[in-house]
């Protein structure tokens, strides 16, 4: 870690209320958006205590005290409604530790917002899916907590991130990206810039239903990757969805497609070979089976046969988001390598051929559930 960088955390580890020795504080996990961190602890009896401290994404989150007040609402609401049930609210829903001066987060001397999450223990978060089951088990979560959500009031929620999913300005800011070419990068991805071209109408599907009042806006995660859930080691169930950070009003067909669109395939999600990358069927009908169950009666008929219609749409929207930070200079996801956003790009715009391959399948097995 550069020293900058070590001195900005070590500031922010000591304005937060955390006990005991620190024996440990390394990056940790695969998030594209905010630098999160793991803090070991050794508190005498209690033995060791772990706690993730992230830095957020200020040119992601530009309000990032707003996305703090969101995350408490939800995450009080949340608890309230698993100690109703029995459940235990350490573990099934994030907990944030508050900062010494009592506020949900810390800014340092640089201007950088740092909050701290209670590490959620025994339990693993997958960056892909290593038995089809935990897939099953991640959709009855993320369908739980649509429903746990649905009595929550919307409009106290901040939009955090404007028009996250709204596809179609997202395919203005992409057509732009193309023309401004400040990286000169265009010419060498004409077939990727064409395929979004010729995909078009898929980016305003869901406006023109929501104008029309087809579907109903609801409180949900907006970025239902595998790697937000935290399956539990012992029982293997989805005990806790993690990242809040987008929980705005949005579109259950977009949680559900976010998840297949990373879950139900068959490769990573940066695999540079195309070859290995496909929409696997049954991994998709086992999310559409526990994500009905976990949405427990709450979605409409239409909501339902709209689902495959959200896997295409977000797997479309996330490859032109990669396709147009590519073309912008990767100033937005996390690169780790050269072309990195590229080979993202590419990986969802070979689902997307796929699953129009496959889409009289992903219809019917749909219709099988409802
Ligand atoms: P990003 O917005 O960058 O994706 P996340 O909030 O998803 O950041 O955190 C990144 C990773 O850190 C998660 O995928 C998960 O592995 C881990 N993580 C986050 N919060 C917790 C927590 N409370 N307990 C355990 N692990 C966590
Ligand atoms: C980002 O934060 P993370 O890594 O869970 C992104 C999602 C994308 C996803 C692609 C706030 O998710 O919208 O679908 O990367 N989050 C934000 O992997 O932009
Ligand atoms: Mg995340």
């Amino acid at each position: 870690m550069k020293p900058e960088k070590n001195a900005q955390l070590q500031e922010a580890i000591r304005n937060f209320q955390f006990e005991g020795a620190l024996v440990k504080a390394e990056p940790y996990g695969n998030g594209h958006i905010n630098d999160t961190y793991l803090l070991v602890y050794e508190i005498g009896e209690m033995g060791i205590v772990k706690i993730i401290l992230q830095k957020m994404n200020r040119s992601v989150f530009t309000k990032p005290v707003e996305v703090m007040e969101n995350i408490l609402g939800v995450t009080s609401h949340l608890r309230k409604k698993i100690m109703e049930r029995g459940g235990d609210p350490e573990r099934e829903t994030l907990n944030v530790i508050p900062a010494l001066d009592q506020k949900p987060y810390y800014v340092d001397s640089t201007g950088e917002y740092w909050r701290a999450y209670r590490f959620i223990t025994d339990a693993t978060s997958f960056d892909r899916v290593e038995r089809p089951e935990d897939f099953y088990e991640s959709a009855l979560a993320f369908g739980n907590f649509q429903r746990l959500l649905a009595d929550y009031p919307a409009e106290t929620l901040h939009e955090t991130i404007p028009g996250f999913h709204d596809t179609e300005a997202r395919f203005q800011v992409f057509k732009k990206a193309v023309e401004q070419d400040v990286c000169r990068r265009a010419a060498s991805v004409q077939r990727d810039v064409e395929f979004v071209l010729a995909h078009e109408e898929l980016a305003g599907i869901f406006n023109k239903l929501l104008a029309k009042k087809e579907i109903p806006l609801r409180v949900t995660h907006n970025d239902t990757k595998l790697n937000n859930i935290m399956i539990d080691n012992k029982t293997r169930k989805g005990i806790c969805v993690i990242d809040l950070d987008t929980v705005m009003p949005g579109l259950a067909m977009n949680d559900f497609g976010d998840s297949i669109r990373f879950g139900a395939s068959t490769a990573d999600e940066d695999e540079p070979d195309l070859n290995k990358v496909f929409c696997d069927m049954n991994l998709y009908e086992m999310y559409v089976k526990g994500f009905l169950e976990g949405c427990a009666g709450q979605l409409t008929e239409q909501e339902i046969l709209l689902m495959p219609v959200g896997a295409k749409v977000m797997t479309f929207e996330c490859g032109m988001r990669f396709l147009t930070d590519y073309l912008e200079g990767d100033h937005y996801f996390k690169i780790h390598r050269e072309n990195h956003n590229l080979d993202r790009c590419r990986t969802q715009f070979k689902l997307v051929e796929n699953m129009e391959k496959k889409w009289d399948t992903m219809n019917r097995i749909i219709q099988k559930y409802m």
